[in-house]
């Protein structure tokens, strides 16, 4: 008799169940740490945590709500719609958008606002270095004094299929690829999330989330620093103080709540292609035609209005970044 001897990790269905349980355990962990007030969205969000009612709109704003900018900076929102870019489709509502995220250093569920609540501790700078000719550290005020807001409306489409439209507030990458100029021997350019104090133990996930872009990537005029949405400073939820934003990409690449920005000469691991690279590639172009090994991508649907409609190559962005990949 044959046996064909497999470890766990070679069957993809007993390392997704395993992968199931190991994700309900932990929100498990953390519904029980906040039902006893422990847990880092506990008391200051408790009537949200606790209700089964479907939370208000101000509820929800309240959730993400960061410190307000000091004076002189609220004037930056909204900034100026840089006309160059459209949806081509109904703009997403903003509570639709608030109320369905992926922030897995919070939850690996969708209702992200409602763990975000009582945490204050989002990074305060960006560090930039590696192969670059003038690296240094910026704070926010730094950002906002040194680089021009603008407001775009780009598509975003996750690689779980959900899609939505938004209006971000930002700057373009390449801005910052020439203040701090990299250098000849930069291939890549690696981005890197805070370490979120509770997944410090956490050894399933390689943390902090980390993600890549090729440098051509990072200098296309399309990579977006967001520190806006909906014309105000990013909530929570979204990402504050800043993100970037790469709509030609499944949503993963769009790195929230930045800490570091390295240029490198090799690829840097990111957080989903080391979890699972069957899954989630480095490239992460949107591809109607190449399937997710569990689902079809040739359609997705709207968040808010689950309106269907066919994926697009580079999510409708070929024009300005097909010819990265001829
Ligand atoms: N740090 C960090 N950034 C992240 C994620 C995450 O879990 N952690 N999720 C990504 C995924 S899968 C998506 S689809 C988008 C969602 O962005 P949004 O919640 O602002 O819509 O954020 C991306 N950035
Ligand atoms: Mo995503």
């Amino acid at each position: 008799m044959n046996y064909i001897i497999r470890r766990p990790w070679d069957l993809p269905e007993s390392r997704h169940t395993a992968i199931e349980v190991y994700r309900n355990r932990r929100s498990h962990r953390r519904e029980f740490l906040k039902s006893m007030g422990l847990g880092a969205a506990g008391a200051a969000f408790a009537p949200l945590v606790t209700g089964c009612s479907s939370p208000t709109d101000e509820e929800i704003e309240a959730a993400g709500q960061v410190e307000p900018l000091p004076t002189a900076y609220q004037s930056l929102y909204p900034a100026e719609r840089n006309p160059e870019f459209e949806y081509g489709r109904d703009e997403t509502a903003k509570r639709a958008a608030a109320e369905y995220s992926n922030f897995y250093e919070f939850t690996t569920g969708k209702d992200v606002y409602r763990y975000v609540a009582g945490f204050n501790k989002f990074p305060e700078t960006l560090t930039v270095d590696g192969l670059c000719e003038k690296p240094r550290e910026f704070d926010l005020d730094d950002l906002l004094q040194l680089f021009t807001l603008e407001e775009r409306a780009y598509r975003h489409r996750c690689v779980e299929t959900w899609a939505m439209c938004v209006p971000w507030t930002g700057f373009p990458l390449r801005d910052l690829l020439k203040e701090v100029q990299p250098k000849p021997g930069a291939k890549f350019v690696e981005f890197q999330t805070f370490q979120h104090p509770d997944t410090v133990g956490d050894s399933y996930y390689d943390w902090p989330y980390t993600e890549g872009l090729t440098i051509a990537e990072a200098d296309n005029e399309l990579s977006l620093l967001a520190t806006g949405i909906f014309g105000e400073p990013l909530p929570k939820q979204h990402g504050t103080p800043v993100r970037l934003v790469v709509p030609w990409k499944y949503g993963y690449k769009s790195i929230k709540s930045l800490t570091r920005i390295t240029f490198t000469d090799r690829q840097p691991a990111t957080f989903w292609n080391t979890a699972d690279p069957r899954e989630y590639d480095f490239q992460a172009n949107v591809n109607p035609d190449i399937p997710h090994p569990r689902w079809s991508q040739a359609t997705e649907w709207m968040l808010g209005t689950r309106e269907r409609f066919e994926t697009q190559i580079y999510n409708g962005y070929g024009e300005y970044v097909a010819g990265l990949y001829a």
